[in-house]
């Protein structure tokens, strides 16, 4: 800003200020928000990550957006970072629960405040965030174990695979755990494999090939943790002569757009919502805190089921 337009601005912002007025816009200083995102092994992220990019530049926050390749060391240096920036803010989706103590420390002493998104930490020290945002991943397990408990048929023995999400994260935690947590009232339903597929649609399929040859036409039911994992599978499925939905039902989670192209073409039973799109609740708890409000310290997204028969329905609506 040349010397001239710096005075200006100067004596605009003392006039307001001595008339109790809000500073002018361009007085005013920016809210800085680092953020530090997984990576982007599925939809799912990647539309999380539109959501808070385009949340930001609507709401006039400078967004330092750091991408950490789903590396927890990534996700800690570039905390350090903001705080080495003197950011006003800090947000981040933890790629696993644990070992966030010291960072979260570190930027308690320098001041800045933490939000956590999408996914939760297992610290016992709840200072260290202000507030947790994002869905209950145990509810959405339930939510796959009550359909599959309501909308399975067949009578007999149930043999079911996983595949889990990244090791240690919270969402596959807690998606098996409500799962878990379902099923377990009809014992005929049995988890005869479960292994991580870390999220992404290569792992899902490598390791659905692997099912397949292990137990072969046993296998009634997978249940996914997400639905870039199914959607591999589906691959495997098919290139193993068997019809996805039909010979092994499917249960997916997200919601995502390539989950309701699967259903309209007859490849997946249901995925159980999981909203990635944060970034709005986010900038606005980011300028409450800025403006000094207090925030709850969790917040859960409001989420929903979709099985295949509305799936032509939703797709129009679908924002993800
Ligand atoms: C859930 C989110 C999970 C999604 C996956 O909130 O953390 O991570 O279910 C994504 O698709 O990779």
């Amino acid at each position: 800003m040349n010397q001239n337009r710096r005075i200006v601005v100067t004596s605009l912002a003392a006039a307001a200020m001595s008339a109790g007025l809000p500073l002018p816009a361009l007085a005013q200083k920016k809210i800085v928000l680092g953020f530090s995102q997984i990576g982007a092994e599925s939809e799912w992220r990647t539309a999380n990550t539109e959501s808070i990019k385009s949340a930001a530049k609507e709401q006039g926050i400078d967004l330092k957006f750091s991408d950490a390749q789903q590396k927890q060391e990534n996700q800690i240096k570039a905390i350090r970072s903001f705080i080495a920036q003197k950011v006003d803010v800090i947000a981040f989706s933890p790629v696993v629960e644990s070992g966030w103590g010291t960072v979260l420390r570190e930027a308690k002493a320098a001041k800045i405040p933490v939000i956590l998104t999408d996914r939760a930490v297992n610290e016992k020290d709840e200072s260290l965030w202000v507030t947790f945002m994002g869905s209950d991943f145990v509810e959405e397990g339930r939510k796959a174990g009550r359909w599959l408990l309501e909308n399975y048929k067949a009578t007999g023995d149930v043999n079911i695979v996983e595949l889990q999400g990244t090791v240690g994260s919270a969402p596959a935690i807690d998606r098996k755990k409500g799962f878990e947590e379902i099923i377990k009232a009809q014992p005929r339903f049995k988890i005869i494999r479960s292994q991580t597929g870390d999220f992404t649609r290569a792992k899902g399929k490598e390791v659905m090939e692997a099912f397949l040859k292990a137990e072969g036409k046993k296998i009634n039911v997978l249940y996914a943790h997400n639905d870039d994992m199914a959607i591999g599978a589906i691959q495997a499925i098919e290139e193993a002569g068997l019809k996805p939905a039909k010979d092994i039902i499917i249960i997916s989670i997200d919601a995502v757009k390539g989950a309701f192209e699967a259903m309209m073409a007859g490849k997946l039973n249901v995925s159980i919502e999981c909203s990635p799109l944060l970034g709005p609740q986010l900038m606005q708890a980011v300028k409450d805190l800025k403006a000094g409000k207090t925030l709850p310290k969790r917040i859960v997204t409001e989420e929903s089921i979709f099985p295949m028969d509305v799936a032509a329905k939703e797709f129009p609506k679908r924002k993800y």
